[in-house]
């Protein structure tokens, strides 16, 4: 028996010697590196938190107190030492445990999330309901570096070190976001870590503190800790958390078993406002993730020997790359142009535009409120900016998307990868708001190519026009292998395209729908249904002439969108008409109001219905039923 399938929780953790918890340190990373190489997850980041979340276990009490974990990403060790080691195998499948961390799946988990930045905000929280309610836990937050670029942090740290309540927040700084970290703070943590002279002070006087902590207790403490305090206020960069009103301990090897323990002991015994700041790296124990951490992040199933891809990559590309070389190509014609993300230059394809013109590339860290209102002040002065960010993640911008760029009616481009279903990662990272909050932007153009040329072609048309555009595409393959940029013109502006006719029903479709919505045409076209398919790929504004066309020629007409179906094309489309043409019906196909699990995408799209087969059976539903209400006439 391992130590590791002896462990159903922390009382369990807390039975091993702390002697043992190396051995135990290596039997969490094999399995997780076994389990990952089939399931794909964030296999680099996880493994270097193995020593830290064990730390936190055997030190402190959960669920009594409270340990939250920025994003959760990283949080698979914290997974398998709470109960989950039997289910770690589903981990990120359908049914199975999530790949983030969720109130619902383990008592453990004190606060869900996926999106970065709120460990510290929601720790806040936490600490000031336990005050109020007059209750006596600790609450920690695990915060990586990454995430110390979410202005969001520093709302939650400002009002913490402020509040002087019981909080601590733990910075696990491995040097990295997904790519490697950017920023002042990130290079002031650098420099904490760097230093050798304040090392060796901090190191000098902390190990004072310790001892007098053993031999005379707390109050002498008090004395050591002043002196701590002021040596390190004196030379250390750690200046900066203790001037937003945190005490600073560190930097700690993250993984040092005894050290971390001793450090986190220590600092729990204490109460106000402190800082640990834990140095880790990311990938740690697996030389693949330690040799090429931006790749070993998080990825897809993998061979755990070779370090291959199980799923070699074969066909077309991914829309994610379609965008980059796109990109990449447009800014040779338009020197005016420059790609901004927010810590995601390879998940969204920009890296590619980053190799070729890296001057005008720009990562912002973790921040996409900033990021748009950095494109707005760029775009005030005649630069063209597109900010490649996911569906998700613009969601935190959404202010910025208003106020700074369509209020003032600023020509930024937003591209929005991973928009609709995204698969694994879970309800945290869908893709389906954006159609919704989009056309609610007054000012927006709002489209969808169907494949790679459409998206190239709607790049162009998005240059040539002066105003804010978007465009969304999703986690996946684009159909085909896209033309040759230069050869792929502009799509007029505000136009439709029109691929089939019929006569019962008109097909609407958006985007990823498109095809299937083709498809399904040809199904019903088998039963005697006469659907015509129009690529709506302009989303707003509506093309007015073809629904005037449309409208004249169905009584029918079914939206077919891959997003959520409250307030989505279909509700913009059936209240345009509904003053227009009262006597069009129109029926509305996307994504029902619920979270969506996790699930491979192709079983989410076929769950909701968004395929040939699940559209064909929904419109021959609907032409049965207004059969049936003619017959009853
Ligand atoms: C708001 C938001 N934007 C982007 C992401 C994508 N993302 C996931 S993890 C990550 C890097 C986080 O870095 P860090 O906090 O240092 O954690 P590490 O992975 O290094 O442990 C990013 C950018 C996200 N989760 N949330």
């Amino acid at each position: 028996m391992t130590l590791l399938s002896s462990i159903r929780g922390p009382a369990d953790l807390k039975r091993l010697r702390r002697d043992q918890l190396p051995e135990l340190a290596g039997e969490i990373r094999e399995r997780m590196i076994e389990c990952c190489s089939i399931t794909g997850g964030h296999i680099g980041a996880s493994l270097g938190v193995v020593e830290l979340s064990i730390a936190l276990l055997y030190e402190f009490d959960s669920p009594a107190d409270k340990i939250l974990w920025d994003v959760g990403h990283q949080a698979y060790t914290w997974k398998l030492l709470t109960g989950r080691n039997d289910a770690f195998p589903t981990l990120r499948q359908r049914d199975g445990i999530s790949g983030f961390l969720k109130r619902s799946e383990s008592e453990h988990d004190q606060f869900g999330a996926g999106h970065a930045g709120t460990a510290m905000s929601a720790a806040l929280g936490i600490a000031t309901a336990r005050d109020l309610q007059g209750e006596q836990y600790k609450v920690a937050a695990v915060v990586g570096d990454g995430a110390l670029t979410c202005g969001l942090s520093y709302e939650g740290m400002n009002n913490a070190g402020h509040s002087g309540r019981d909080i601590i927040l733990i910075v696990n700084d491995n040097g990295m976001s997904i790519s490697p970290n950017v920023g002042a703070i990130s290079k002031t943590l650098g420099g904490i870590v760097a230093d050798p002279r304040t090392n060796r002070l901090r190191e000098l006087v902390k190990g004072m503190t310790f001892k007098l902590a053993e031999v005379f207790g707390e109050r002498v403490v008090d004395f050591a800790k002043n002196l701590e305090e002021s040596v390190k206020n004196l030379f250390s960069a750690g200046m900066f958390f203790e001037e937003l009103g945190f005490r600073y301990f560190g930097p700690i090897d993250g993984h040092d078993l005894p050290k971390l323990c001793d450090t986190l002991r220590f600092v729990r015994s204490m109460s106000g406002p402190r800082v640990v700041h834990v140095v880790t790296e990311k990938g740690k124990g697996f030389h693949f993730a330690e040799s090429n951490r931006e790749k070993w992040h998080g990825l897809a199933a993998y061979d755990p020997v070779t370090g291959e891809a199980r799923k070699k990559a074969s066909g077309p590309p991914t829309w994610t790359q379609v965008i980059g070389d796109g990109l990449s190509a447009l800014a040779d014609e338009h020197p005016e142009l420059v790609a901004i993300t927010a810590a995601m230059p390879s998940g969204t394809g920009v890296n590619i535009f980053q190799a070729r013109h890296p001057e005008r590339f720009f990562d912002v860290g973790i921040a996409e409120g900033h990021a748009v209102t950095f494109a707005a002040g760029l775009a005030t002065q005649g630069i063209r900016p597109v900010c490649a960010i996911y569906s998700t993640f613009l969601q935190r911008a959404y202010d910025n998307v208003i106020h700074d760029v369509a209020v003032q009616k600023l020509p930024v481009v937003f591209c929005m990868d991973r928009a609709g279903l995204v698969g694994e990662d879970g309800q945290t990272h869908m893709g389906l708001y954006d159609i919704a909050y989009m056309l609610a932007v007054p000012e927006m153009t709002v489209t969808a190519p169907k494949d790679g040329d459409e998206l190239i072609g709607l790049l162009r048309t998005a240059l040539a026009h002066d105003g804010p555009f978007c465009t969304r595409y999703p986690r996946d393959k684009a159909p085909a292998e896209p033309r040759p940029v230069r050869d792929v013109p502009a799509v007029p502006y505000g136009t439709w395209e029109q691929l089939r006719r019929g006569q019962d029903v008109a097909i609407l479709a958006v985007g990823t729908m498109v095809a299937p919505a083709v498809e399904a045409a040809e199904l019903l076209a088998r039963e005697g249904i006469e659907c015509g398919v129009v690529n709506c790929r302009f989303l707003k504004p509506l093309d007015m002439a073809t629904l005037e066309l449309l409208a004249a020629q169905y009584r029918t007409v079914v939206t077919v969108e891959e997003g959520t179906i409250v307030n989505g094309f279909g509700a913009y489309l059936a209240e345009t008409l509904q003053t227009t043409h009262p006597e069009v019906r129109v029926i509305a196909l996307g994504v029902p109001d619920r979270l969506v699990e996790q699930a491979p995408r192709a079983e989410q799209l076929a769950l909701c219905g968004l395929t040939p087969a699940g559209i064909a059976r929904r419109i021959t539903a609907l032409q049965h039923e207004h059969e049936e209400s003619l017959g009853a006439r």
